[in-house]
């Protein structure tokens, strides 16, 4: 691969946006890589967590707009949101380990749908999140319309939107954008003590709690209760649930497999 780097160590998947000197701008190279590298970590029985981060200083400044600018006269934004990053959201929310973005700058455009589309956001302190596409006279995508407003309700998420005004990491804890910011070099340290903690948990529970949670988005409270019903079936079934009883009545820390 040549725009992304990916390491696996420890039951934890690393993805690393690769092209720095664009603050991580996404081209069609690089939205296929990263799709197929979710795919390989959701495949992979070894992985129990991933990690999404970027090179440098930003974490990704969504849509590589030279790119775009090149292929100008033939180029369908449609076609290449459905083709393109439609198909990395979808393996993302739907990819049952959990993900964490590693927000280590920017989040621009694309950029900020991807890094709302992992399940646990630890942010550097100079990390900021920009609606960047009203700027150039585009309207959110790749899944921000849909994803935003349920994080920081309708009014918050449309003001982003049309002024593409700067949401920095402190307003970002504040809005329940991301789940803790941290010293910029004390980033990779934090991440990496969430990634050994959710890595060596009940994985298999974590996967369905978050297919759980997405479906009940689209649900009434009857038919999200019976999904609960039927996932905690299977939970209950899991050798993780029977090591993590037996870990609680002997008094010790469970070792659980995600099995
Ligand atoms: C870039 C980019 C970039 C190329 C920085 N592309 N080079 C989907 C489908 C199809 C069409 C369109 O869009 C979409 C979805 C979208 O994602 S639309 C939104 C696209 N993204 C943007 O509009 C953000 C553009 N970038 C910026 O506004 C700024 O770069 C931010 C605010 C992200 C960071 O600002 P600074 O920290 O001041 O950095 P910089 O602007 O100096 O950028 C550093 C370099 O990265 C620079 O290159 P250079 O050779 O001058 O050092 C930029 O040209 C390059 N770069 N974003 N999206």
């Amino acid at each position: 691969m040549e725009t992304i780097l990916y390491d696996v160590a420890d039951h934890i998947a690393t993805i690393t946006l690769n092209r720095p000197q664009t603050l991580n701008a996404f081209t069609d190279q690089m939205i296929a890589e990263t799709t197929a590298t979710f795919k390989q970590a959701a495949r992979d029985t070894a992985v129990r967590c991933i990690v999404l981060t970027g090179n440098g200083r930003g974490f990704s400044s969504g849509q590589d707009l030279a790119d775009v600018q090149a292929r100008a006269g033939d180029f369908s934004i449609g076609e290449h949101l459905r083709h393109g990053y439609h198909k990395l959201i979808m393996q993302m929310v739907t990819l049952e380990k959990p993900i964490i973005g590693a927000i280590n700058g920017v989040a621009a455009g694309a950029g900020c749908g991807v890094a709302l589309a992992t399940d646990i956001r630890i942010a550097s302190d100079k990390a900021s999140f920009i609606l960047a596409f009203s700027k150039i006279g585009l309207i959110p995508d790749s899944g921000i319309n849909w994803l935003l407003p349920r994080m920081i309700g309708y009014g918050r998420a449309y003001q982003l939107a049309i002024t593409a005004e700067k949401l920095p990491a402190a307003q970002a804890l504040e809005w329940g954008v991301v789940n803790d910011v941290v010293p910029h070099d004390q980033l990779p340290e934090t991440v990496t003590a969430w990634a050994h903690k959710l890595a060596s948990g009940p994985t298999l529970a974590f996967g369905l709690t978050k297919r759980a949670m997405l479906k009940a988005w689209d649900t009434t409270l009857p038919e999200s209760l019976e999904y609960e019903a039927y996932l905690q079936e299977v939970a209950g079934r899991s050798a993780d649930n029977q090591e993590g009883v037996l870990a609680f009545l002997e008094k010790r820390t469970a070792n659980f497999t995600g099995k």
